[in-house]
């Protein structure tokens, strides 16, 4: 068994935990803010038996859309703090950032 996290964009949580819940997956969505946009997304955690792993994998890419955002840094990004002159850079965020771990075991009391 392996468990799925995904953080997606909160714009596609909602599809994608519709498409997970009608292919019978079950999913936890958990609400997180990412560490650089400092924007809110959500992360899924879904517990899959290894061979239907493809499967997930294709749910969650069919439902999570690349999309460009602007973003102000608040920090220097490399230079030093007297040159700094902030200017909005255009990042790509998504479709989903997806880890696998193994799980050693798994209840349900
Ligand atoms: P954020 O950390 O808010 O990052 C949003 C987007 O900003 C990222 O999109 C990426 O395009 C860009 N970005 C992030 N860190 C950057 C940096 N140091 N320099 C330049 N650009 C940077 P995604 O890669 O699609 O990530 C979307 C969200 O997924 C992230 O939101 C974060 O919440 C999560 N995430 C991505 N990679 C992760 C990782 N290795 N560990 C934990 N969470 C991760």
């Amino acid at each position: 068994m392996k468990l799925v996290i995904a953080v997606v964009q909160d714009k596609d949580s909602n599809r994608l935990s519709n498409a997970l819940v009608k292919e019978g997956f079950r999913a936890t969505k958990l609400a997180s803010t990412g560490g650089f946009l400092k924007a809110g997304n959500t992360t899924f955690m879904i517990g899959i038996e290894d061979e239907r792993i493809h499967e997930v994998f294709h749910v969650i890419k069919s439902n999570c859309k690349v999309r460009e955002q602007l973003v102000t840094p608040v920090s220097p990004m490399g230079g030093t703090t007297d040159s700094y002159i902030p200017f909005p850079v255009e990042v790509q965020v998504g479709g989903a950032a997806v880890f696998v771990l193994p799980v050693e075991r798994f209840e349900h009391f």
